[in-house]
């Protein structure tokens, strides 16, 4: 256990890293608040990392950290002391100098290229704000549940990111004819050399949109080293394993990418719902991609008392970029819905907050949030299921007694 004086120290090398790097110094949990998801086995104790303020931890080797659900009705960006963690592999990195830092470019291309922070930030920036959300969002809440990180609705976050175009950097390389795909690793690893190391690829096509982007700034300041500092990959509206932290090399490749983290994992059946028969596995697959559509109310919890008359709800809604039509709520369960009023549109990839006064009579209320987003796609009444535990926007019920 460490002591205050060590507490204290650590801290102290938090505020460092966050002024611009150096190293970091992993925590053990502070003893005492835990925290209980609400499925079976949810105990989770709370810990504050270097960089985080307490946050539900799911695994302490890697650090894996789950925000507490009330914070997103702070507003549409998620703090970055607050913004979930998600590692595989548990060799993270400890020290990076930002001054000897570097990110190649190679495979195939007319030149190799070894960017440092410096080159990057010479070079014209973008902005974009987006969700980052892990694939394995809410799969706790799954029946039948599987093997996985059992995470409650905390495994996403909103921010604004800064850096530049993977395009423009694509470019300095220059790609060959022939390319295809486009594979990124990071300065993580693993333990023991069984394990296969961390690494995803995108189409050609994708990664030079102009949109996906290597970032060192999250909402104005550098990424917090737990979140990929000092450079990630940010894939706008795509799930979060695509989103490589420490970013280590990107290389252009002239077949598609045959790596374990591609082919074997992060796959979703290859039918219109993404879904199986709960308990059986898909016939064909393949690579998770873009977010599903997910809305919450985010200022009642379930199982609230609350006064009986007019209450104010508020929440959130995302997708996968074709941005928030509309969001409909339902106080009684589904028979009844109102639309809710749009709050400030941050972008198609943003959290959009939505608020409704309602009006609840004494006695029980199942308060369902559905959104709809621009390309028509909405959230079905009751959960779909596929092996992995991906992809979950079944139409939210929070649970509330007005008296
Ligand atoms: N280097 C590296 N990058 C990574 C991962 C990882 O294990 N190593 N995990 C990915 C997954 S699965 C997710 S959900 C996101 C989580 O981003 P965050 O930790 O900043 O919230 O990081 C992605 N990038
Ligand atoms: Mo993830």
């Amino acid at each position: 256990m460490l002591d205050r004086r060590d507490l204290i120290r650590r801290a102290g090398l938090t505020a460092l890293a966050g002024l611009g790097g150096g190293s970091f110094a992993p925590l053990r949990a502070l003893a005492g608040d835990t925290a209980t998801l609400p499925f079976g086995n949810g105990e989770r104790p709370l810990v504050a990392y270097p960089g985080k303020r307490p946050l539900l931890q799911m695994t302490a080797r890697p650090p894996q950290l789950e925000t507490p659900f009330s914070v997103f009705d702070e507003g549409a960006i998620t703090p970055n002391d607050a913004f979930f963690v998600r590692y595989h592999l548990a060799d993270i990195p400890t020290e990076i100098d930002p001054e000897t830092y570097r990110v190649s470019i190679k495979g195939h291309v007319e030149r190799e290229v070894s960017l440092s922070l410096a080159d990057l930030k010479a070079m014209p920036t973008t902005e974009i704000v987006a969700v980052n959300q892990c694939s394995g969002n809410s799969r706790g809440f799954f029946a039948p549940r599987m093997a996985g990180g059992q995470l409650a609705n905390g495994a996403m976050g909103c921010a604004r990111w800064t850096g530049v175009p993977l395009k423009a950097v694509l470019d300095k390389a220059g790609v060959k004819a022939g390319a295809v795909e486009v594979a990124f690793t990071g300065l993580d690893g693993p333990v023991i050399p069984e394990t296969p190391d961390f690494a995803k690829s995108l189409k050609l096509d994708h990664a030079r949109d102009g949109q996906v982007m290597l970032a060192w700034g999250m909402n104005g300041q550098d990424l917090p080293w737990l979140n990929g500092y000092p450079l990630r990959l940010v894939v706008p509206g795509f799930y979060g394993t695509y989103w490589v932290k420490h970013l280590e090399s990107i290389s252009v490749l002239d077949k598609p990418f045959d790596g374990f983290w591609m082919q074997k994992a992060y796959r979703i059946p290859d039918n219109d719902c993404a879904c199986t028969e709960p308990g059986k596995a898909a016939d064909k697959t393949v690579p998770i991609n873009r977010f599903t559509v997910r809305s919450f109310l985010t200022n009642l919890t379930d199982g609230a008392e609350v006064k009986a008359g007019r209450i104010p709800l508020r929440g959130i809604a995302f997708d996968g970029g074709s941005g928030i039509k509309a969001v409909a709520v339902s106080t009684d369960d589904g028979k009844t819905w109102t639309e809710a009023r749009l709050g400030q549109d941050l972008g198609p990839y943003a959290f959009r907050p939505w608020t409704l006064d309602a009006e609840l009579s004494p006695g029980a209320h199942a308060i369902r949030v559905r959104a709809t987003a621009n390309d028509g796609a909405s959230q079905p009444m009751e959960p779909r299921w596929n092996p992995a535990g991906y992809l979950r926007n079944v139409v939210e019920t929070t649970r509330v007694r007005a008296a």
